[in-house]
């Protein structure tokens, strides 16, 4: 009653307000109520994150509902359930994608209208969640949406970080990192479970005794103990018919303070041990594709792999009662090797807790265990020194040592020479002693798959290229895909909107229905609608760049874009290299009928990765120069958007004409962002890399360009020796461009800055941005002779849109479903 008399006060204060109909004046009740009781705030004087919190509880409320009975429903069912472990999940903003889900986008809108707030507006102040780095951790979340919307029962296990990614500020056109802190105006989604907690050890020693029948009996007793506390967040399904959980871990000490101390007047020291243990979950490691190497992220992974093993493991005891059920019950899947410690601790507790034999335990640990690689990059494969294994978890160490003797056993009866014995060991004897975890989650493993047809073919011949001789079979692929969920229906409602009046809703619930808008491709009437709804976003984004940067695009110009994180092998290099070649050929040829073009930039360098922030920099001179210099007329501006994250993507990816996915071949393992700009009807500028080669084959050849090397062709050349110096002698205008970028032209007040970089290029190029600097310019120019013709440019990018449902994410679950985990999934809708 109150709540509904606070309605009518706001509706007093503002008469000319809309009456909300029907699901939309219940909804408003609920959030009343929600900012009435749970904000404690009266509507007369809230404010938009009062709203915003209310909204989101009101919401949070539908969803329980549904996931409770998920919940219930899977255990009724007795089935198997899948263990995501990863130690990112890159969310971003709940708020649209969870009323999108629940069918609760236009309610909402309308109740709070109703109360003279703007939805869109509210919406903007959610914290983004950026609990990991970039691509493998959004797939982690993309995969968690299509678990829900396919129904396979699912978990998600990571880490609760207080600080996520850093926050990127560019000050004057350098990055500088801030933290980003997510939590601090709390967290709606979450559900904290105090009772749900667990002892995680660190150190000590093992101690062996002997067994009833004669057999060695192994007990470790840790130094250091730390609890991991869950914490809950719903993910919900398309539709709200299923919602699994996200189960984050945060560290807490088990003595909060250590009362002698305290009560001896040392209120500092006494807090010191709590510090330590709690600083497990306080911040994500910023490195993306590179390991980081620090004992603290040893601890963080053992921390949050235990936790969830342990979790697992008594939900599976407290419902099936026989562990050795365990693999038809569960799937483990894990999220690179950041979590691959898993295999020797599910050892331990089958051997050491359950009282397994070690080849039963090795059997169900194989069984239950599989592992996906997301990186070839031989410096970037995680390797632990034997010595900090050693004194972190010394009967993880005993563990690996066992399995390692039994897995060279075996390669040696198969006929395994010596190279080969060393190259499937676990151990690296090369450089000082290391545990390799890709070796040590291939062998604990039923299935590993690499995330592209290129990339797992490259696993084969590469990394895994003797473990693959001796477990033939064992690695399969599964081809990265995207929620349309997010990347579709929120982030782009124009186009979505669109799309249902053409073709009807069948795409909401099957991405690759969108087949049904290849007739619509050459449709004048269709065509101009489509080019109004990429006009409409492009003015959105036009009006984000002038906002953050104060500079002035016209939507009308092609907006060319490449956002992701920050690395050589990306090579943004290239792309900014290539914009000063243009810039200087529009200043020699004024008179030529330039395509005016609008080159986006985003991306977060990590904090110590010196060459990528000199990138960054070298974007920014160009821009500065570029952007104010009045014989470019408005045909080229540079933009470099700082503070690149989930929310930022959802804004520039729908207003992207062109989309840059021009990695050295054999490089990028898959790639993700190249999926999303063609959902959304961009074209791709892109190598033969990664996922890059499935999506030619599936939207056609002639509907994407191609060029520069291949990953065969950049392996050979590097086997050859590459010659950088003879590449820029070829191509005049990459001459100029090094000379001038080199010489400090577009650093006048620091004319050696970009030396560097220069030098690097010109000695030794190891991403080939110089062999593929002459083909990837011609194909720009072709780029811009197809932007001349508007109906044959937005004809390939509808059948883009038409052609890229394959890539959804529900298709990739169902893969892994079928051939990894063993389990069915169901038609959505
Ligand atoms: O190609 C991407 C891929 O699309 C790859 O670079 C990325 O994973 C994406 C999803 O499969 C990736 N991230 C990492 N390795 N590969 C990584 C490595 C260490 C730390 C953090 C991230």
């Amino acid at each position: 009653l109150y709540a509904a008399d606070a309605a009518l006060a706001v509706a007093d204060e503002a008469s000319a307000l809309p009456e909300a109909t029907g699901d939309a004046r219940s909804f408003r009740d609920l959030i009343l109520a929600k900012l009435t009781y749970a904000v404690g705030k009266d509507p007369i004087v809230a404010r938009d994150h009062d709203w915003l919190r209310a909204l989101s509880l009101a919401l949070r409320d539908r969803i329980v509902d549904r996931w409770m009975a998920t919940t219930r429903g899977v255990y009724r069912m007795g089935g198997k359930r899948v263990y995501y472990f990863s130690l990112e999940f890159l969310i971003g903003r709940l708020l649209k994608d969870g009323l999108n889900n629940m069918g609760l986008l236009g309610t909402a809108r309308e109740a709070l209208a109703s109360v003279g707030v703007d939805l869109d507006v509210i919406a903007e102040l959610e914290a983004d969640a950026a609990l990991g780095n970039g691509g493998l951790g959004r797939l982690a979340a993309c995969f968690m949406e299509s678990m829900a919307t396919v129904g396979v029962p699912a978990y998600g296990y990571g880490i609760r970080y207080e600080n996520g990614l850093f926050r990127q500020n560019i000050i004057d056109g350098w990055q500088t990192e801030s933290p980003e802190n997510w939590l601090a105006y709390g967290n709606p989604w979450e559900f904290p479970r105090r009772e749900v907690a667990y002892e995680i050890g660190f150190g000590g020693a093992v101690e062996a005794s002997e067994g009833w029948d004669g057999s060695a009996v192994h007990a470790w007793k840790p130094a250091e103990t730390v609890l991991a506390v869950a914490h809950d967040t719903p993910v919900v399904g398309w539709r709200g018919l299923r919602v699994n959980t996200l189960r984050l871990w945060s560290a807490r000490s088990p003595d909060p303070i250590s009362l002698d101390a305290f009560n001896a007047g040392d209120h500092i020291g006494a807090l010191t041990a709590r510090t330590k243990a709690e600083s497990i979950s306080r911040v994500l490691y910023p490195a993306d594709s590179t390991p980081a190497g620090q004992e603290l992220r040893l601890r963080q992974e053992y921390f949050f792999t235990s936790a969830s093993l342990q979790d697992l493991v008594r939900r599976h005891l407290k419902q099936h009662r026989e562990i050795r059920t365990l693999a038809q019950k569960a799937a483990v899947q894990l999220n690179d090797t950041h979590p691959a410690i898993a295999v020797a601790e599910l050892m331990r507790i089958l051997i050491d807790i359950h009282a397994m034999s070690w080849a039963d335990a090795f059997a169900l640990t194989r069984d239950t265990i599989s592992y996906t690689n997301h990186t070839l990059l031989p410096e970037a494969l995680e390797s632990w020194p034997v010595p900090l294994l050693e004194r972190l978890l010394p009967r993880h160490m005993q563990i690996i040592y066992a399995i390692n003797a039994r897995v060279l056993t075996e390669a040696r009866a198969a006929g395994a020479t010596d190279a080969m014995i060393a190259a499937v060991s676990i151990i690296d004897e090369g450089h000082g002693r290391r545990v390799r975890m890709g070796n040590l989650a291939f062998v604990g493993s039923h299935k590993v798959n690499g995330v592209s047809a290129l990339h797992s073919e490259l696993m084969k011949e590469t990394v895994f290229r003797d473990l693959n001789t001796v477990f033939p079979g064992r690695i399969t692929n599964k081809t990265n895909g995207i929620t349309p969920r997010r990347w579709l229906m929120t982030a782009n409602p124009g186009l979505a909107g669109l799309l249902r009046e053409t073709i009807g809703e069948g795409f909401l619930d099957d991405a690759e229905k969108l087949v049904a808008l290849e007739p619509f491709a050459r449709d004048p009437g269709f065509q101009e609608r489509f080019a109004a709804v990429k006009h409409a976003n492009k003015a959105r984004l036009a009006k984000t760049i002038q906002q953050t940067l104060g500079l002035r695009v016209d939507p009308a110009a092609l907006f060319d874009v490449q956002v992701k994180r920050m690395h050589e092998y990306k090579r943004q290099l290239l792309n900014i290299l290539e914009t000063i070649a243009l810039y200087n050929a529009i200043r020699t040829h004024p008179e030529k009928d330039w395509v005016p073009r609008v080159k986006v930039f985003a991306g977060k360098a990590a904090a110590s990765y010196t060459s990528a922030k000199y990138i960054i920099k070298l974007i920014n001179d160009v821009a500065k120069m570029v952007n104010t210099d009045p014989a470019v007329r408005n045909l080229l501006k540079v933009a470099f958007l700082p503070n690149y994250n989930v929310s930022l993507a959802e804004v520039i990816i729908p207003a992207a004409d062109l989309s840059e996915q021009i990695s050295t071949a054999g490089m990028e393992a898959s790639g993700t962002g190249n999926m999303k700009f063609a959902l959304n009807g961009a074209l791709t500028i892109g190598t033969l890399d990664g996922a890059n080669v499935e999506m030619r084959d599936h939207v056609g050849a002639d509907n994407i360009f191609i060029f520069g090397l291949t990953a065969a062709e950049v392996e050979a050349r590097r086997a050859k020796g590459l010659n950088p110096r003879a590449n820029i002698e070829a191509d005049p205008a990459l001459a100029e461009v090094l000379d001038a970028v080199g010489s400090g032209v577009f650093s006048p007040a620091d004319p050696q800055r970009h030396r560097g970089t220069v030098d690097n290029l010109t000695n030794s190029d190891w991403f080939l941005v110089t062999d593929d600097f002459t083909s990837y310019s011609a194909m720009q120019r072709r780029i811009d002779a197809l932007w001349g013709t508007p109906a044959a440019w937005r004809e390939k990018a509808i059948l883009n849109v038409a052609r890229m449902g394959w890539f959804s994410s529900d298709r990739t679950i169902r893969d892994y479903s079928d051939e990894i985990w063993g389990l069915p999934t169901v038609k959505v809708g």
